[in-house]
Order: structure tokens, then sequence, then C-alpha cells
């Protein structure tokens, strides 16, 4: 980083084999916040062969439990030393206000702890086949190289998802973060450098999808690839993967419904109906883009959605006064204005935003005004597609079925949220959606412990919980003899 190697490969900080450089942009105002170096395919296909080469040699693998454990907990206390230092990075990178960035930097903390603990309880299994002389056993092994590629919305929080996880199973790993947010993974890998990940183990490499994410992925030495970002590249990789039979979990981001029934709690619904959908400016997975709302008192809820949001505070993260930050570069924007623009010729009514802040102190940044759409319905495209910017469409409904059938019918299934008074309905609700998370009452929360990914094209495999830390696991059957017979199936006369 201006100047410094960023690549980190087989225990080694380098350049980029051919010198080549990017410019990290600070999307609160168009500075360049850092220069890092731009990896090449040839820089790809060293990491793997480092990752690969560490993993052959077969001692990190064969690493005692409670020392990959004790490693991961080092990391939580120097995260816990760094974590000011780590949430400004984020912030100067990603746009998003200070306070969200101590979050992230608290919920990795949460990871590294939760998969540090959790490594050292995980057991092999005992099967009881009928003869006392055969010991048959079931044991989880580290599944190998794994290329672990990062969105820039939650850079360090979904890297950290992957490395946790994979570090805890004992597996080698390249890890790529976005080329648009590359800077908290670079200060990480220093990081976990210093806690003693041993050399070869965490490779780092960072650069543009369509270069060196095709290398690494396009590479028959990797076991495994744990990819978060959007469909299109989600369906790339699958399909790159398939060539080598390789191993992929994919989170694709969501279309998320929030259903608020008329008996739910006034104050809490449009407060959580804003903080899910606004958030980060909405550039999050999982933020509740759909407000499906009951109709006797859908005018009255948007009309205090469409207030406050007219007076949500945009601005630069680090301003203490900011409440939601810009979206991540101009041509994110771009691509969300003309979201608006084809909900504005689709039809919908657009009740508050829907354009830039008129602040000139924000003119240079890439800053965006929370936007609702009343009168929206499923042909519209600005309900169905993932906009993942501030954009909230409404729809309404009548009858609970009407509800469970509007929040199933996407083409998604990440996240949902369901709002009401009446517990049973509640529970009929939540059970009926088909969705990876669903929040009763509640919006946007998450835990370490529990798994997190989605059904549909949201896309498959689990991160986080115990099957988070089983996706970077093979299972092998050992059936072991003690006392060997022949078996006299062939008699040969
Ligand atoms: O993501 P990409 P983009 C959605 C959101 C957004 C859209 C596109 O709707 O507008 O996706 O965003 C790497 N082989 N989400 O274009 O391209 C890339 O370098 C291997 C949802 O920024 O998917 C980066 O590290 N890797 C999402 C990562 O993939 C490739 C969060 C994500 O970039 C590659 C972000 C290739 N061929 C966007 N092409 C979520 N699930 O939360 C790109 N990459």
């Amino acid at each position: 980083m201006n100047g410094e190697p960023d690549l980190l490969v087989g225990g080694t900080w380098s350049h980029a084999s051919d010198g080549g450089t990017r410019e990290i942009i600070n999307p609160a105002d168009g500075s360049v916040a850092a220069t890092v170096d731009e990896a090449t395919a040839d820089d790809a296909r060293r990491a793997v062969s480092a990752a690969r080469t560490t993993f052959d040699a077969g001692t990190w693998p064969a690493t005692p439990v409670a020392e990959r454990s004790a490693l991961l907990a080092r990391i939580v206390d120097l995260l816990e030393r760094d974590k000011e230092a780590l949430a400004r990075v984020e912030t100067l990178d990603t746009g998003k206000t200070l306070v969200e960035s101590r979050i992230d930097i608290d919920d990795i903390i949460s990871v590294f702890r939760f998969y540090s603990q959790l490594v050292g309880v995980e057991a092999d299994r005992l099967i009881d086949v009928g003869d006392p002389t055969v010991i048959s056993r079931v044991v989880r092994e580290p599944i190998g190289v794994c290329v672990l590629i990062a969105p820039w919305n939650y850079p360090l929080l979904q890297m950290s998802w992957k490395i946790a996880p994979a570090l805890a199973a004992g597996c080698t790993m390249v890890a790529k973060p976005s080329e648009v947010t590359p800077l908290s993974t670079i200060a990480f890998v220093r990081l976990a450098e210093e806690a003693g990940v041993p050399d070869g183990v965490l490779n780092l490499v960072q650069g543009s999808g369509a270069v060196l994410g095709a290398a690494l992925t396009d590479n028959p030495d990797v076991d495994f690839i744990s990819f978060t970002g959007g469909l299109a590249t989600g369906r790339t990789i699958a399909k790159v993967a398939a060539e080598h039979v390789t191993k992929v979990a994919v989170e694709l981001g969501g279309k998320n419904p929030h259903i608020v029934f008329a008996d739910a709690d006034w104050e809490s619904s449009v407060d959580q109906v804003l903080t899910g959908v606004f958030l980060h400016s909405g550039q999050v997975c999982s933020a509740g883009t759909r407000l499906i709302v009951e109709d006797s008192i859908a005018d009255d809820f948007v009309a205090e959605l469409a207030n406050r949001a007219e007076k949500i505070r945009v601005g630069n993260g680090l301003d203490p006064a900011s409440e939601t930050g810009p979206l991540v570069s101009e041509q994110h924007r771009a691509k969300v204005e003309a979201f608006v623009e084809l909900g504005i010729s689709e039809g919908a009514k657009l009740v508050a935003g829907g354009t830039r802040p008129s602040d000139p102190a924000l003119a240079s940044g890439s800053f965006y005004r929370p936007t609702i759409f009343d009168r929206c319905d499923r042909s519209m495209r600005i309900v169905a597609e993932e906009t993942f910017g501030p954009i909230l469409t409404v729809e309404r409904f009548e009858t609970e079925a009407d509800a469970i059938r509007l929040g199933n019918d996407t083409e998604y299934g990440l996240a949902a949220g369901v709002r009401t008074s009446d517990a049973a309905r509640g529970e009929r609700v939540v059970r009926a959606l088909r969705h990876g998370t669903v929040w009763l009452n509640d919006f946007g929360y998450y835990t370490a412990a529990a798994e997190w990914g989605g059904f549909k094209k949201s896309g498959n495999g689990r991160e986080l919980g115990p099957t988070g830390l089983a996706e970077y696991q093979e299972i092998k059957h050992i059936w072991h003899n003690t006392a060997p017979k022949p078996a006299g199936w062939f008699k040969g006369d």
C-alpha cells in the first residue's frame, strides 16, 4: 500500500509481477485513499501454488486443534488492539459511517472467537457396525486449498466469515478482497501474520475480478471456492469450477421482503423498516428492500416512512453527525440512479428521495438520498431485481396468504422480516417463507453461531455456525479391522 508490497505469497510480501497498481478511491469525496498493487494472473497461479505446496507438505493440516484454536484466539487479541484503526480504514474505503465500521470489527472479533472455541469441540463419530473387531469412524479433515473471494460492501467482515473457519479447519487459502475495497483485508493479513499464521497458509492477492478472480477460480489445484458477490459473477464462478469439479459455496445477495401486518408494533416497525433498507445506503445483501404492508395501514405507514426518510442525515462516514454514508463508487451510484429512472418509468410512485443530496459539501462524493417508491407490484423490475442501493419499494396485501405469496415471489431467498403482534401468525408466516434467515419482529441481526446463507438464487452453502466450519472440511470414513481374516469370497477351485 502506497509503495509497500501488498501481495503475500508463501510468507513473502511482494509487488505485482508486472508492477501494476490501482488507486483506491474514498467514495465520500472522490480522493485517492491509497495506491495498492494490482496482482496479475501469474500472481494468482503463484499464490495458489504456494497454498497447494503448504497444504501438501502436511504440517499445517496436521497441526493439533488446540494450536489452531490458540492462533485464532491470538488474532482476536490483535483485532481488539487494532479495532479503531481497522474501523477507520473500513470507513475510508467503503464510505460507511464509523459507527457501522466499529460494529463490523466487533462482529469480526466474534467470528474468530466463535471458531476458536468451536474447532476444539468438534468430534469424530464412532459407528457400531455390529462387529466388535471393527472400528468404524467418521473423521473430518481440512478440505485443502481454498480460494476466498469477497465483495466491497462488508469487505473485512465477509472475508473473516471465510478466513476464520478455513484456518480453524486447517486449510490453506488465497484471499482476494474486492478490488474496490482491499485496504482492511491487507491490514488484517499483516495482523494475522503477527499472530503467527505460518508461511503459505494465508496468501493474499488483490486485483480485478475479470483477470485475477478468473485465474484464481480456473485452477485445478483449488479444492474449494467460497464466493460472496453478485449473481452474475456467482454463475460464472460456478461454471468455471464445474470444469474442475471444484466444490463451490456462493452467497449472491437478495431481494428481501419485510412484511408488516396491521397489528405490528408501530414505532419499532417504522424504525426497523427504515434501518433495514437504508443502513449502509442499502448496500447490504440482506437489506429489507421490499416493504410488503397490510393495506389497512399502508397509507399512514408509508407517509411516516417518507417523512422520516427525508430526515436521514446522509454524509461523510467520518462525521459523527452522519447517519449513513455514500455509495461505494461513482459507477455504483450510476447503477442505482438508473434503477430510480426505471422505477419512475415503470409507474411506481416516488414518495421520498430520488435525487442526489443538494448539499454542496457532498458534491464530490457518490452520495444518494434514501428513496421510497409506493404503489409497486411484482411486474416491475425495480421490485424483482437487487438494486443494492437506498431504494425501498412498497407493495400492499390484504390476507396472510397474500403476504406469504408476495414474500416468496422472488428468485432470491436470503432474508425476510415479519412484523405482527400475533405470535401464532408470526410462527406460521416465518415457517412458510423460503428464505435463509427470517426475523420475527426484528430485522438485520445475526450471530456467528447461527448459519447464514440463501435459498434459491441467493446461493448455496452456508457461512457461520457449525455448518460454516463443515464447508471447509472433507468427511472421511475409516474402517479399521483389528482382527483381519479372509473374506472367503473367491475359492478359485
Ligand atoms: O460484484 P462482483 P459487483 C451484487 C449487487 C451489486 C452486484 C454487482 O447487486 O450491484 O452484485 O456488484 C470478484 N471470477 N452484490 O460487480 O463482480 C470481484 O473482484 C472471480 C451482492 O461489484 O460479484 C469481487 O472480489 N471473481 C453482494 C467479487 O467477485 C470475480 C455484495 C464480487 O464482485 C469475477 C456485492 C470472476 N469472473 C455485490 N468477477 C452480496 N452477496 O452481498 C468479479 N469477481
